[in-house]
């Protein structure tokens, strides 16, 4: 199905539709921060904790700089593969490349796949700065930030906005200098949002936790875990996962309203009489493709007048 996704087949629509009533059960965890933090190897370890408490658990590693790395892919399934054998264990990496609709659409789509299958845990890997298109708040319950030590990359973080989209912040490679000085500085930038009035996370009064890890021996992931778990438990006791379920599939809902109206009136418009007098026209150089393209689109305002 992941496979029919990337794609495009149009058959991948079908089985979503299909899907869809058996999915929203998973608890979506993403987790986010620049490349080379530490993300794979967390969630390495992760799997290895949520395992111990009998989860069956997914992993997406969405990756949008692979096509052109390579190597990223790879890296990312190696580092988990000791789970390789464990059958309540799937780990998929999924590229941008390919994606009409942007990776936001394919990863969601992934996830409902993955949760009607009954994985209770799903986790999504992404790199986390400047990614406009890919809102990782908007596909997951609970968002983990992976920091490393060192005052740059806290700062960076910050800049980058992400702060507001952070539930638990984890400070990785804690066993580099200068761990405990990133944790103070994110708890006091935490501090900082919640008594100037800001909403400290988007739609909840909870304070996001900061956590020390060496994913390399697992040191602090099962506290992270832990963390993890009770922040879902926290939405649920306060009614929040409602809340979150509708945020989450109007952004899905808008992003396919985005690519079905896309594409539908781009194959409708380029099958137009029209269109094909207006290529003429660009062909033998009476009319210059910005104003043939203006021109059609403008034409759509029929459409608009009758709503
Ligand atoms: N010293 C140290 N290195 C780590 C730790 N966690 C991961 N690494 C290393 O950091 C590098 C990047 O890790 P990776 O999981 O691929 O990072 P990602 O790009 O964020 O997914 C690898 O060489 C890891 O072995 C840690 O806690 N301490
Ligand atoms: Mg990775």
């Amino acid at each position: 199905m992941i496979r029919l996704i990337e794609d495009n087949d149009p058959i991948a629509f079908e089985m979503l539709k299909l899907l869809y009533p058996h999915a929203g059960h998973a608890f979506i965890i993403g987790i986010t921060g620049s490349p080379g933090v530490g993300k794979s190897t967390l969630i390495d370890a992760l799997i290895t904790q949520f395992r111990k408490l009998d989860f069956k658990v997914a992993v997406i590693a969405v990756d949008p700089t692979s096509p052109f790395s390579g190597g990223a892919i790879l890296g990312d399934r190696l580092r988990m593969q000791r789970h390789a054998t464990d059958e309540k264990v799937f780990i998929r990496s999924m590229a941008s490349r390919g994606q009409r609709g942007g990776l936001s659409r394919a990863t969601k789509d992934a996830v409902i796949v993955l949760d009607a299958m009954g994985y209770e845990i799903i986790i999504i890997e992404t790199v986390g700065a400047g990614q406009a298109e890919f809102d990782i708040a908007s596909l997951a319950h609970s968002t983990g930030i992976v920091t490393v030590p060192g005052a740059a990359d806290g700062i960076q973080t910050v800049k980058a906005g992400i702060l507001e989209t952070g539930d638990i912040f984890i400070v990785n490679k804690s066993d580099k200098p200068d761990a405990d000085a990133s944790v103070f500085q994110l708890d006091m930038m935490i501090d900082m949002r919640k008594s100037s009035n800001l909403k400290v996370t988007r739609e909840t009064n909870w304070t996001p936790r900061v956590l020390k890890t060496i994913a390399q021996n697992g040191t602090g992931v099962k506290e992270l875990a832990g963390a993890f778990l009770s922040h879902f438990d926290f939405m649920k006791e306060n009614n929040l996962i409602d809340q979150k379920r509708n945020a989450m599939e109007t952004s899905y809902f808008h992003s396919l309203l985005k690519d079905l109206t896309l594409e539908k009136l781009l194959l409708f418009m380029k099958g137009s009489e029209d269109c094909k007098k207006v290529e003429k026209k660009i062909q033998s150089g009476v009319m210059n493709p910005l104003s043939a393209a203006e021109f059609l689109v403008n034409k759509l305002i029929i459409f608009k007048n009758n709503a």
